[in-house]
């Protein structure tokens, strides 16, 4: 701790004092272990104390520091700097978790969240692991078998072929019968990773082994598909929560189209594009997804939708997200306090019927990259961090003054989320809340998420997943600045 600017003790916050103020925990679960770090983890710390659990973070040697494990009530350092050597480490968290003999284990996002041999370890060591089964994310993970079951249940899919093609004499034909230009995907991807894109017979030949080349090298698993290449398409998700009783509810969607080489930027809900009968229809296909897929807990439904307003299932997430906020604020519902009751065994507390979506929320993710040399990560050390407040506005954030951000993981410093009764509103607040952010020392997107914040084709709601080139193309580098 001596290099915290919270000085030698090893918290501002005395623990015993939270503890007393704690309400009567009324879940099986008394004690969770949060397997990961940054604002995620602190998110969760917060819920679990609202909900009187009680909380063991678990850090690497990068993250002595850091807020989750002065705010959680107990923590274990579990290896080195690197994701490899601690957050990925699911034989040292499970030890952990045994030692300080905990419930439940909250994956949050990334690292382990979408493993589904850890789930299975969880499971088989009885400790909850806060998600689905390990059979669900075992499924959805192999992103051919996902299009399949959605399918067979009369979800609408991209046009391509019937689950892997291993031969390129076979997969040329698919190609030409689907019409190009086609997009080649990794049976084991997702989030845009192993994807490539062929015009014509020619670089389709060659783009078909590229990207089986890549999809054996990053996971393992070489196998591919083939569907029809949607152009310019949007991005919308959405959140379905289920209970262990077989009820499932679509919390409404996200639309998530402004995002550059597969990082989102920013994230909205309700989506300008959705008229309330597409909203309607495409709720109901997500649901039946979910229950397609055996699904418990939260979860998320990615559909691409063209101009014409046609939508078409391409994966299941099957974690909380990192934009999941948006949708809090527009339902007021908590949801890792709803995957921590659903994991407890207990029943939704509301129908489809009872979710209303009364609010416009907008996050935009404040990552520690400059936006004006190509977004190259910025890490170093938080001088002066002051975050904005007020009516409307939500900061979901691990850092603070004097904070150093170590190399070793993704940039997201925090989240920005601005909401109020129309999108105008929450437009004019996320302005607004932007221009208040201080974060000195490193450079972050802040000023590129003005730029866009005040941008016509943003405002009018147009953004399509082309949005974000076209915006960099056409904007001066130095309005970043
Ligand atoms: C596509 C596509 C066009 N056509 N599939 C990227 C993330 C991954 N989940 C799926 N992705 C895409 N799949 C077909 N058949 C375009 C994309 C895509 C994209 C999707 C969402 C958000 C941003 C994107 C940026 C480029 C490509």
């Amino acid at each position: 701790m001596a290099d915290s600017i919270l000085g030698d003790s090893a918290s501002l916050w005395p623990a015993q004092e939270q503890r007393a103020r704690s309400p009567k925990n009324t879940t099986m679960i008394q004690k969770i272990l949060i397997a990961n770090r940054g604002e995620i983890a602190l998110r969760i710390v917060r819920a679990c104390r609202e909900l009187g659990i009680k909380t063991l973070a678990v850090y690497s040697e990068a993250d002595v520091q850091s807020l989750h494990v002065q705010l959680a009530d107990e923590a274990i350092c579990i290896g080195g700097p690197r994701s490899a050597d601690s957050y990925l480490r699911a034989d040292r968290i499970i030890a952990a978790a045994e030692i300080a003999d905990v419930d439940a284990i909250h994956p949050g996002y990334g690292f382990l969240s979408e493993n589904a041999k850890f789930a299975q370890q969880c499971e088989t060591c009885g400790i909850k692991f806060i998600g689905p089964k390990s059979e669900s994310i075992r499924m959805m993970g192999d992103k051919a078998i996902a299009k399949d079951t959605v399918r067979k249940a009369g979800v609408p899919i991209v046009p391509g072929s019937d689950g892997p093609i291993d031969t390129e004499g076979e997969a040329v034909k698919i190609a030409r019968k689907i019409g190009y230009p086609v997009i080649i995907k990794a049976v084991a991807g997702g989030g845009g990773r192993g994807m490539r894109i062929a015009h014509n017979d020619v670089s389709f030949a060659k783009e078909y082994h590229v990207a089986r080349n890549e999809a054996e090298k990053a996971f393992g698993n070489g196998q591919v598909y083939i569907e029809k290449y949607i152009e310019r398409p949007r991005h919308i998700e959405f959140q379905i929560l289920a209970d262990a009783h077989g009820h499932t509810v679509h919390l409404g969607e996200r639309d998530c189209s402004v995002q550059r080489r597969h990082q989102k930027l920013i994230e909205e809900s309700p989506s300008p594009f959705l008229t309330p009968s597409l909203r309607k229809t495409m709720g109901k296909a997500a649901i039946k997804a979910a229950v397609a897929a055996g699904y418990e807990n939260a979860g998320t439904i990615e559909f691409l939708v063209d101009a014409k307003g046609n939508f078409y299932f391409i994966e299941m997430n099957t974690r909380i997200q990192v934009e999941h906020p948006v949708t809090e604020e527009v339902t007021g519902i908590d949801l890792i306090k709803q995957q921590i009751r659903i994991a407890n065994g207990e029943k939704l507390g509301f129908d489809q019927g009872d979710i209303t979506f009364t609010k416009h929320a907008i996050e935009c993710r404040i990552n520690a990259e400059d936006p004006a040399r190509n977004f190259t990560p910025s890490p170093g050390t938080i001088g002066l961090y002051y975050a904005p407040g007020g009516h409307g506005v939500r900061v979901d954030s691990h850092v603070y003054s004097g904070y150093t951000i170590p190399s070793h993981y993704d940039s997201m410093i925090g989240k920005l989320i601005c909401f109020g009764s129309t999108r105008k509103i929450a437009l004019e607040r996320s302005y607004r809340a932007l221009s208040e952010y201080l974060i000195r020392g490193v450079k972050t997107t802040i000023p590129l998420q003005k730029a866009i914040m005040s941008d016509p084709t943003f405002i009018e709601g147009k953004a399509t997943t082309a949005y974000m080139d076209d915006f960099m193309s056409r904007t001066p580098p130095d309005l970043f600045l």
